[in-house]
């Protein structure tokens, strides 16, 4: 008889990439298993996301997470122990309800509190003997084509774009290493053509991995991805993509988007939308309205007919995507478990999504780890799409490596990218 009991939970403060503290849990079982987990932040956060406990105090400029972590040890820690660890809900239930009992997980911290749950699991498929993405799901076998963000700007660069993030989708790669590859000679040749227009300073790294050159608008960067991978040979098999993070340049008072150098109405947003899928292969833009415009979601959503992914506007909680889902707003969810704060709800966020035709783009966090947890969670749920930055540092480079790994565990069963995706219909 197999012994899945939790003998102790406990966080340690780490690092992430952008040398800010975060949580690391381990859940240690009686059988001496253990599952560990990171737990990574955002920068450009939905108003609507789950509570991240920061401690406020002189070390780390006010960042530090030695709160979390104590409720971590001294709350959620004793509550499960001797606790089935296979039992994700019922786990992640006692820690939302009965020890935070709040909406937004603002009593413990969601930031402890995802740390656990996303611990928990893998200590769960360690002690199945399993990996992570068979023990979600026994069916799992879509890797995700990934969402490689090339070009940063907004809150992840200190340039002037104001788009967040210009990437490519490798949707005609024919598995995942011929993605990252088209991926990574893709932006080698960006660099050359960005070095010799604006000089070298032009291939600084952004938050995520991305180029941050001295550009303005829209036009300008998708010009040089698709110059870059025109040159790279790849045309044919390469669609684009767009982060937009738009509520961070829009203006609450006027209610006007501030985007290279005019202000502009919602109609005006979607017009120019309408006018990139024109010019440009556009297939998925996210978060190109601002988060609490359900009505001008929809609008978007009736006129695009290309992929609408809600971030900030859907945070990853069931309750507003079923609003968006009422109203006709966007037809993805981004899916970040820290956002919503638990693997079963995020999990519950993902099937609401499918059953209602929605589709799923897992995603990172730019505040990352090198913990790779969400390749795993992105073959589980056969999201058949993850946004995880450019293909370079530790921090993005784990989660690809692993998808690589998972590719070659799966060997043929595995189906690069979800056939019935949009995605790959344009
Ligand atoms: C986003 C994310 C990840 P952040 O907006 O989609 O790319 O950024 O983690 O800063 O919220
Ligand atoms: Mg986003």
């Amino acid at each position: 008889m197999i012994n899945f009991k939790i003998q102790s939970v406990h966080a340690r403060e780490i690092i992430d990439c952008r040398g800010l503290p975060t949580l690391e849990v381990d859940v240690l079982l009686e059988n001496n298993i253990t599952g560990r987990a990171a737990v990574p932040a955002g920068r450009s956060t939905g108003t609507h996301e789950a509570f991240e406990l920061r401690d406020g105090e002189k070390r780390y400029h006010g960042m530090g997470v030695r709160k979390a972590i104590k409720n971590v040890n001294e709350i959620i820690s004793p509550a499960l122990v001797g606790k089935d660890a296979t039992c994700q809900r019922e786990l992640d239930n006692i820690m939302r309800q009965d020890l935070d009992n709040t909406p937004d997980k603002s009593v413990l911290g969601a930031n402890g509190i995802i740390g656990v749950s996303l611990a928990v699991a893998r200590a769960g498929a360690a002690a199945c003997g399993m990996p992570l993405y068979r023990y979600i799901n026994n069916h799992a076998y879509v890797i995700p084509v990934p969402l490689f963000n090339l070009i940063n700007g907004g809150k992840h660069a200190s340039g002037d774009l104001e788009i967040q993030e210009f990437a490519i989708f490798p949707t005609g790669a024919q598995n995942i290493s011929h993605a990252l590859q088209i991926a990574t000679e893709t932006m080698d040749e960006l660099a050359k053509i960005l070095v010799k227009k604006y000089g070298k300073f032009a291939i600084n790294y952004g938050d995520e991995g991305g180029f941050v050159p001295p550009m303005k608008g829209i036009k300008e960067p998708l010009d040089a991805i698709v110059e870059a991978v025109d040159r790279a040979g790849y045309s044919d098999l390469v669609v684009y993509g767009l982060d937009c993070a738009s509520t961070h340049f829009y203006d609450l008072e006027t209610k006007l988007y501030h985007l290279a150098g005019e202000k502009l109405t919602c109609e005006r947003m979607i017009a120019m939308y309408k006018e990139l899928c024109k010019t440009y292969k556009l297939v998925s833009i996210e978060d190109a309205l601002y988060e609490d415009d359900f009505e001008g979601w929809a609008q978007l959503t009736s006129e695009l007919g290309i992929q609408l992914v809600g971030d900030d506007l859907f945070t990853t909680n069931p309750a507003r995507l079923l609003k968006g889902i009422q109203s006709g707003a966007a037809n993805a969810l981004l899916w970040k478990v820290n956002q919503i704060g638990t693997l079963s709800e995020a999990l519950d966020a993902a099937e609401l999504a499918f059953k209602n035709g929605y589709a799923v783009q897992v995603s990172e966090r730019s505040g990352e780890t090198e913990d790779d947890i969400i390749s795993d969670l992105a073959v589980a749920l056969n999201a058949g799409q993850i946004k995880t930055g450019a293909p370079v540092r530790g921090e993005r480079t784990s989660k690809y490596n692993r998808l690589i790994r998972i590719e070659e565990e799966l060997g043929d069963s595995a189906v690069y990218g979800d056939p019935n995706s949009r995605l790959l219909r344009r």
